[in-house]
């Protein structure tokens, strides 16, 4: 388990290692490069290897919709979908609305 921070090294004995996030301290969406470089037991240093680690949005979004309980007859409302959530680390963009005719 380790705390990654841009640009400061992470020495371990050990030839793997966790990076440790959570809902707090996660990655941005988005392309992150790490980089390894290994030093021998005579201290010589390896150049760099790097790999690109992608973040991405898997988790759909949370649909949640707010209406009047009765309305007027022939008078207009809002249908309020603002309430609306997403998990993965991404936001709610498009709203698509349907009526669904009578019960
Ligand atoms: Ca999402």
């Amino acid at each position: 388990m380790a705390q990654f921070i841009i640009n400061q090294e992470v020495k371990t004995d050990t030839p793997t290692v966790e990076v440790t996030l959570s809902a707090t301290n996660a990655l941005p969406l988005g392309r992150h490069t790490f980089r390894l470089v290994v030093v021998d037991d005579s201290g010589n240093a390896s150049i760099p290897d790097e790999v690109v680690v992608i973040v991405a949005d898997t988790s759909a979004p949370t649909a949640v919709l707010s209406a009047p309980r009765s309305v007027a007859f022939s008078t207009s409302f809002n249908l309020d979908g603002s309430r609306s959530f997403d998990a993965g680390g991404g936001r709610v963009t498009t709203y698509l609305w349907t009526y669904m005719g009578q019960p």
